[in-house]
């Protein structure tokens, strides 16, 4: 295959291996910080690692969901060139430390993440929040609705998974926001699993409910995140509807300038990640999914899940480094 058809038939498979040294580098980085309260401290050697090791992949890729705006982020900011220049075209998600605070305070699932999508089919989302819900694989379409009650959702869920209510957990972040969303949950006797931070995780946790303990995710977080754990859901299945929440004149009008003309539409997973993408997601403090970073004394572990849309397949890696200068 020549570079245009490889182009043309989606991402580099290569590159399906490759990003898993981009998400590994931004993980150990981060891990060192465990624990410290420095959250910012934290983010910074994370942004660092996973920036040095993206600039050697072989493509020309721009930045779409990354640090912030380019007067706010000297690094991974949106709009930023990374990668040799000399492959393909792509656009890149990111977020070399989702989860600050659960690092900073050495909690469970805190994540070094990116995805790698063709050109043009991520979603410009705006720094804002979004309202979220989630399920995992092997549903019917249409399961969960947005604008439906949790009540509803949870009652569809459970008799598709052939449950009672009671039996249904949903991962919620636990914000004063989400009174009313918890109130509502809890009233329909399902548990809840309250989470400080990281609803990247507790969006990708929907997939594995036997493993994670987590079947529906709701409630509102980081929109960035939302598109983040949408390319997730295209690569292992699951549902994702996603709505911006732009509830002021100003946000409005900051959407507008990133494309989005109709405030209230309503985003499913494959609306916010089209065609082929690539995920990875390297566990920097321990999960329920993936291990965190650990330190031996001649060797360092990492664990990460590597998706990619068109084959659907799930890598779990775990790796041994045993050079440790390159970390
Ligand atoms: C979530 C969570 C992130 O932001 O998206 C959240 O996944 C939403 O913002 O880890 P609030 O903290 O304002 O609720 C994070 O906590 C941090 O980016």
């Amino acid at each position: 295959m020549n570079m245009a058809q490889n182009i043309a038939a989606g991402l580099d498979r290569i590159l399906t291996m490759e990003v898993v040294r981009v998400t590994e580098r931004a993980a150990v980085a981060a891990a060192r910080l465990r624990g410290r309260g420095d959250e910012k401290a934290a983010d910074q050697v994370a942004v660092d690692a996973m920036r040095q090791e993206l600039n050697r992949l072989a493509i020309k890729g721009t930045v779409v969901i990354g640090e912030g705006e380019r007067d706010e982020a000297p690094m991974l900011y949106i709009g930023e060139e990374v990668g040799t220049g000399k492959g393909p075209a792509v656009d890149i998600a990111l977020d070399p430390l989702e989860g600050t605070t659960i690092c900073a305070k050495n909690l469970p699932n805190a994540l070094a993440v990116i995805a790698i999508a063709e050109k043009g089919s991520l979603l410009f989302a705006p720094d804002v929040y979004m309202d979220k819900i989630a399920i995992g694989p092997g549903y019917p379409e249409g399961l969960i609705d947005i604008d439906a009650s949790p009540a509803e959702n949870l009652a569809n869920l459970a008799k598709a998974k052939g449950v009672s209510v009671s039996e249904i957990t949903a991962c919620i972040l636990d914000r004063p926001r989400h009174a009313g969303l918890i109130d509502a949950v809890r009233a329909t006797g399902a548990a809840i699993r309250l989470i400080g931070d990281g609803d990247v995780a507790g969006v990708i946790h929907t997939t594995d409910p036997e493993e994670t303990g987590i079947d529906i995710y709701l409630g509102t977080g980081g929109a960035p995140e939302g598109v983040l754990a949408a390319a997730a859901l295209r690569c292992t299945g699951g549902q994702m509807q996603g709505r911006l929440i732009l509830d002021t004149p100003e946000k409005v009008a900051r959407a507008e300038k990133m494309g989005i003309s109709d405030p209230k539409r309503v985003y499913r997973a494959q609306d916010m990640a089209r065609g082929d993408v690539l995920f990875a997601a390297t566990g920097v403090t321990d999960g329920n999914m993936l291990d965190g970073v650990k330190f031996g004394r001649t060797f360092i572990t990492t664990h990460t899940i590597v998706l990619r849309s068109s084959s659907r397949t799930v890598r779990e890696i775990k790796a041994r480094h045993q050079d440790l200068e390159k970390f």
